[in-house]
């Protein structure tokens, strides 16, 4: 930092802003993201390792509330080759969903608030032996200026948190709503050429953290369910990282 220069987040200049959820939109983005930033040995809560595959790791606490799983979940990867805005363009684009999302029955945009903003209505797979699911989410995507390097790559994140919708009640058809709080966060990394030469994909990785707290919103038995999570998160992880190697692999680097 040059002398006199005191780190100042700049503020969100989306166009968002005037919303009636942006107020709730721009804390639990601060909340999520100082949450995701947070490391697993350093905010005093024992995580427990449940899945590792390379350099993936996941870790969930178990948490019931009135008898149902509420595991908060906390997985880190570092995939190499794309960086964290591809990562975070594929994650949240609506047109991108059905190709990595293999749980999603279907997918409706209730609300375009921006182009960064979305409302979305979700149905799931049924998972025997419980009901159908639902999920009704506000989905941000934003660009986090790097404040410890000022010349190096920003931070990007998506977050999804589940609200209300007055056409689409939760709990009146066939589907039990689950409620969840989502953050994915991504750094990207460059280890520069020594020569000088231009930059390509082998010199840059992204480092992944994904944080997850669902309420599965009824009657579900927690060993089900966290059998079902221990299967399908990181089939969800490895998928979704494939398909965005795969997706970009000819692109130009998008930072
Ligand atoms: O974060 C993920 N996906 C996002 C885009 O779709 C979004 C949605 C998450 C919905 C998560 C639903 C999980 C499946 C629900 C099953 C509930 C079954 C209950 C009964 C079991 C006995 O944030 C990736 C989500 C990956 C989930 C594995």
């Amino acid at each position: 930092l040059k002398s006199g220069h005191v780190p100042v987040t700049p503020p969100a200049t989306s166009p968002a802003c005037q919303h009636r959820l942006w107020s709730e939109i721009e804390s639990v983005v601060k909340q999520q993201v100082a949450w995701a930033r947070t490391g697993i040995g350093e905010c005093g809560v024992g995580w427990q390792l449940f899945a590792e595959d390379g350099e993936m790791r996941m870790y969930r606490r178990e948490e019931e509330v009135d008898g149902m799983a509420v595991d908060p979940l906390k997985a880190v990867h570092t995939v190499p080759g794309i960086t964290g805005h591809e990562v975070c363009h594929y994650f949240f684009g609506p047109q991108y969903r059905y190709d990595w999302e293999t749980t999603l029955e279907q997918m409706t945009v209730l609300e375009t608030i921006s182009e960064d903003t979305l409302v979305f209505l979700q149905t799931h797979k049924r998972i025997w032996p419980a009901s159908q699911r639902d999920v009704l989410f506000w989905s941000h995507m934003r660009k986090l200026p790097n404040e410890s390097d000022r010349d190096g790559p920003d931070l990007w994140t998506v977050v999804n948190n589940s609200t209300h919708h007055p056409d689409y009640p939760p709990n009146v058809g066939k589907c039990v709503r689950i409620y969840l709080k989502v953050c994915l966060l991504c750094q990207t990394r460059v280890d520069p050429p020594k020569d000088g030469a231009p930059l390509t994909r082998d010199n840059i990785s992204c480092k992944i953290t994904y944080c997850s707290v669902v309420n599965p919103g009824g009657w579900a038995p927690a060993s089900v369910l966290r059998a079902v999570y221990k299967r399908e998160y990181p089939k969800f992880l490895k998928r979704f990282t494939a398909y965005v190697v795969n997706q970009t692999k000819n692109k130009p680097i998008m930072f």
